[in-house]
């Protein structure tokens, strides 16, 4: 199952189990720690102070209290003191931990804030890096929804290069021109938008909320053809839209299942690849004229590491194309063009630039 980077208040979320932030007392403190205490009520910090502390890289578990989740998995991250002192390593055990508990409870989706990255003084970037990684070592394993909980626009950082480079493609291709993208800068984003959240990325509505457009306008062919004065024309139109009817053009799904064997992949390392919930897969594989939101299309050819103009084709046969006037499919364009298939650091981009994720 995938994982998602999201903005919102880890302590709003209805997931199975949030983690939390903590100090190896337990017993609280600032940042999430003290956010995630202050909206669970006093029974968590009773509970905590059963647990006896815990070591940096270590995790410890207890119930939600009043928060909507289940379970509450507090960690400590590594204080940052440059990088030298195993800091990554320490903080990859953090998310492995974690996630170890949350398996052991049988959740089936949890929440991470980007440990370690506030008080504690992990740079952003690294921190988010460290967090993606550990996440998606766990996800080629096992069965899991994972979120990264963005809190603020500051929290979420991709490269200072990747990202200017990104907008000088943007800039030099797009056509429909947008005066107020033209000047936007990071600094310039908008901090308030919550792209992506919990609510909206259930996965089986978001594959259903379907906005292909069948390029066939087959309604206006049929208008023009009766036209008055006309009828054989009338007769020669409806006989044509027939045998455009009878045309068996190869289905979205049919293209999709053909390229993953000439990739000699397997249907999972596909579906995993392209950040893909397996439910979703089986939707596709079992039904010939599934029709995929372009996130799910494009995450496949990602996936497949398709080159530009296969990619358009796969798109094609799902009612999408790719435009100069979208930021988003520009973006898309430049990673593609640039041969970096990391479905993750597309997202962190697509994230950077408030646009839709890739996959589920
Ligand atoms: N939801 C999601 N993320 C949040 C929230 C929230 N409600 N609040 C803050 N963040 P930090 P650390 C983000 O400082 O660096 C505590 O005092 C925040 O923007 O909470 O691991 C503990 O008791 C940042 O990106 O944790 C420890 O003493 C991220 O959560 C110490 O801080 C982590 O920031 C732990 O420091």
């Amino acid at each position: 199952m995938p994982l998602k980077i999201i903005r919102n208040d880890i302590t709003k979320l209805t997931c199975d189990a949030i983690v939390n932030a903590a100090n190896p007392t337990l017993l609280g403190g600032g940042g999430v720690d003290g956010a995630i205490h202050k909206a669970a009520g006093k029974g968590l910090l009773l509970e905590c102070m059963k647990l006896g502390g815990c070591k940096t890289g270590q995790a410890k578990i207890t119930g939600g209290h009043q928060l909507p989740c289940k379970y509450v998995i507090h960690t400590v991250g590594p204080k940052w003191r440059g990088g030298t002192n195993g800091e990554r390593e320490l903080l990859e055990s953090c998310y492995r931990e974690s996630l170890r508990l949350a398996l052991e409870y049988d959740c089936s989706s949890v929440a991470f804030p980007l440990i370690s990255s506030g008080v504690y003084g992990y740079p952003k970037d690294q921190a988010l890096k460290v967090a993606v990684d550990s996440i998606t070592t766990f996800l080629l394993e096992h069965d899991m929804l994972v979120y990264i909980v963005v809190f603020d626009k500051a929290s979420f950082q991709i490269g200072e290069k990747l990202f200017a480079d990104i907008a000088a493609f943007i800039d030099d291709r797009y056509v429909a021109m947008d005066p107020i993208f033209r000047q936007t800068r990071r600094d310039e984003c908008d901090e308030s938008t919550v792209l992506y959240s919990a609510e909206t990325v259930l996965p089986d509505e978001a594959d259903q909320a379907d906005q292909a457009v069948f390029p066939p306008d087959f309604a206006a062919e049929e208008s023009k053809a009766a036209a008055p004065g006309s009828p054989d024309l009338k007769r020669v139109s409806l006989l044509s839209l027939k045998d455009v009817l009878n045309q068996e053009e190869e289905s979205f799904s049919q293209a999709l299942l053909r390229k993953i064997d000439e990739k000699g992949m397997t249907d999972s390392q596909c579906y995993k690849k392209a950040n893909v919930d397996r439910k979703l897969f089986s939707k596709i594989r079992s039904n010939i004229n599934y029709h995929p939101s372009k996130t799910t299309a494009i995450a496949f050819a990602i996936a497949l590491e398709l080159s530009l103009d296969e990619t358009k084709d796969l798109l094609q046969k799902a009612g999408f194309a790719l435009s100069h006037s979208n930021k988003f499919d520009l973006i898309i364009e430049y990673f593609i063009s640039s041969g970096n298939y990391n479905i993750f650091e597309i997202n962190e981009a697509l994230f950077a630039f408030d646009q839709e994720l890739l996959g589920v």
